[in-house]
């Protein structure tokens, strides 16, 4: 494991985050999404230098916002899962450095009734956007405290007009290994695919994010846009998403096919469900000094009133 630096509680609207830098063309490249908000021709020249001093405007917090002390800016960007770019937690902010997610579309294909390319400026409405203050919690006995920027994920498939038949909905990550090097290992089966149940697609946590700490998504997290789902293991939340399909039966999904013995489909956070190899009682709190106790994971990471009849009269235990 890294040595993990300590955390500060500041609010996402106090931080200036010092650790992102990036040229004025790669910059103007990358916030084609933010630019677009905020009306790039006035505010382009007092930030275009900082990532990190790009804001999205007006964003009210969500109800559904843990009140726990938030993971820094730092550990958020430089402690990362995102096997695309590298395995080890040290490699995505650095080998995404130079990936450019703009211009950027979704493909929706399956059971709906409105199937197209969109490009993603087409969900960007001010107005849906929101701060979502999100515990992830990693299925390696570890999470952090996330003041994400999206919104919601149902309210976005709604749009798409899903049909009865739509059971599930799979999406996918980019499949590119120019633009994402770690594609070049079969370490995985490219590309990366998660899927959920409708249900569960249409409940009032999951989002679509795009950013984070006020700011826009940092490549690392998953630019331009990723998916959130609070109460299931931190893998359920694919980055970089270019395709949504609604289906009939239950997705192939990446590490549930890689080794289905450790990583079911459904991959809720339960405490009383051990993975294979380790126990998933407790996590470390990513940011927290050494010394501090682990904390005890939380059944759905918390979010068992908004979640728990989802699952009514399911084995957990083999539904895992
Ligand atoms: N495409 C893709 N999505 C992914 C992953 C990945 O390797 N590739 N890793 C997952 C895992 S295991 C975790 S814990 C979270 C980490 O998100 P974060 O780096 O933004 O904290 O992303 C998830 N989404
Ligand atoms: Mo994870």
């Amino acid at each position: 494991m890294a040595i993990i630096k300590q955390s500060s509680a500041i609010k996402p609207s106090e931080i200036t985050p010092k650790s992102v830098y990036m040229d004025r063309r790669k910059f103007m490249q990358r916030t084609v999404a933010s630019s677009f908000l905020l009306g790039a021709n006035t505010m382009l020249p007092a930030w275009a230098d900082r990532l990190s001093t790009v804001k999205w405007p007006d964003l009210s917090n969500s109800t559904y916002s843990t009140a726990d002390k938030i993971t820094s800016f730092e550990d958020i960007t430089t402690y990362n899962n995102f096997y695309e770019f590298g395995t080890s937690k040290s490699d995505p902010h650095q080998q995404a450095k130079n990936f450019n997610p703009h211009p950027w579309s979704i493909k929706v294909e399956g059971e709906c009734e409105k199937p197209n390319t969109y490009n993603i400026e087409d969900f960007l409405k001010p107005a849906a956007l929101e701060d979502y203050i999100y515990r992830l919690r990693c299925v390696e006995g570890w999470s952090m405290v996330i003041p994400w920027v999206g919104f919601s994920l149902a309210k976005m498939l709604k749009g798409f007009k899903p049909t009865s038949q739509a059971k599930y909905v799979e999406f996918t990550t980019l499949l590119d290994k120019s633009r994402m090097p770690g594609q070049r290992r079969q370490i995985l089966d490219w590309p990366y695919v998660e899927g959920l149940r409708i249900d569960e697609a249409m409940n009032v946590l999951p989002i679509m994010a795009v950013g984070l700490y006020g700011g826009v998504l940092p490549n690392q997290n998953g630019a331009p846009i990723r998916l959130v789902v609070p109460w299931k293991y931190g893998f359920k939340s694919i980055k970089s998403i270019v395709k949504i399909r609604f289906t009939k039966t239950r997705p192939e999904t990446t590490w549930n096919k890689t080794n289905p013995h450790e990583y079911g489909f459904y991959a809720n956070v339960n405490p009383n469900v051990d993975h294979p190899r380790w126990s998933q009682k407790k996590e470390r709190v990513i940011g927290e000094p050494f010394w501090k106790p682990k904390r005890a994971t939380q059944m759905f990471n918390g979010y068992g009133e908004q979640v728990a009849s989802l699952y009514s009269g399911m084995d957990l235990k083999k539904y895992f």
